[in-house]
């Protein structure tokens, strides 16, 4: 397979999900700031020209953050990176389009693309004011969700921690503080041997 990533980004979470089940595939590094996203070869694969992108073995491409995530756990059952029962399957899409859909794509996506929100540079201080408070009121509902628990839908790992995590990683590089359920959610995640091989990859010291 070929994963198409960018260090530090929301790639990160599905790094961690593939090194997690010890798949073997290589990395294509799309340069986000140089624009590899919109040429017309990344665009054949991925017209969105977002990324996660997973060319599988079949040649297929596959984008995606949430979709990525929930076929690589459908694929390989038994590493058990989604619960078998349907309120299980269901908690676990409540906490990835959570994670992805509002704490990163309402909130994370105001602070680093503010002008993607407002055309006027005079807004932007603002925008990006709302999107902290998005960050921030998101993580409040995960702490809650957290609560007791060692993981997102339970005691074991699934591919909703994967989603966590990384917006979790932005926060502790954004300054902005993490709710206690979630810091120490995070910092279980840093103790699994695939993310830290992953952030090491990606060229951080955690
Ligand atoms: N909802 C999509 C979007 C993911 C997304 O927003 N990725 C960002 C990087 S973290 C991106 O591709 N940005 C492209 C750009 O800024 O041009 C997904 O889940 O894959």
């Amino acid at each position: 397979m070929k994963f198409y990533m960018t260090p530090g980004s929301c790639t990160t979470g599905i790094h961690i999900l593939l090194e997690e089940l010890e798949l073997v595939f290589e990395v294509d590094l799309v340069n986000l700031l140089a624009g590899d996203q919109d040429t017309a070869a990344y665009r054949a694969l991925n017209p969105k020209g977002t990324i996660p992108t997973l060319v599988r073995d079949d040649g297929t491409a596959l984008t995606d953050f949430v979709a990525i995530a929930w076929w690589l756990a459908r694929s390989w059952p038994k590493r058990g990176l989604l619960p078998d029962d349907a309120e299980g399957q269901a908690r676990v899409l409540e906490v990835m389009n959570h994670a992805v859909g509002t704490v990163h794509g309402q909130g994370f996506a105001r602070i680093f693309t503010t002008d993607k929100f407002t055309p006027n540079p005079a807004d932007h201080a603002a925008v990006k004011a709302q999107g902290r408070e998005i960050v921030e009121q998101g993580f409040a509902v995960m702490n809650d969700v957290l609560d007791g628990r060692d993981y997102a839908v339970g005691d074991c790992l699934t591919i909703a921690d994967a989603a966590l995590f990384y917006v979790e990683f932005w926060a502790t590089r954004s300054d902005i503080a993490l709710p206690p359920s979630c810091l120490a959610h995070y910092t279980r995640m840093l103790t699994r041997r695939a993310v830290r091989q992953v952030l090491a990859e990606e060229g951080y010291r955690v």
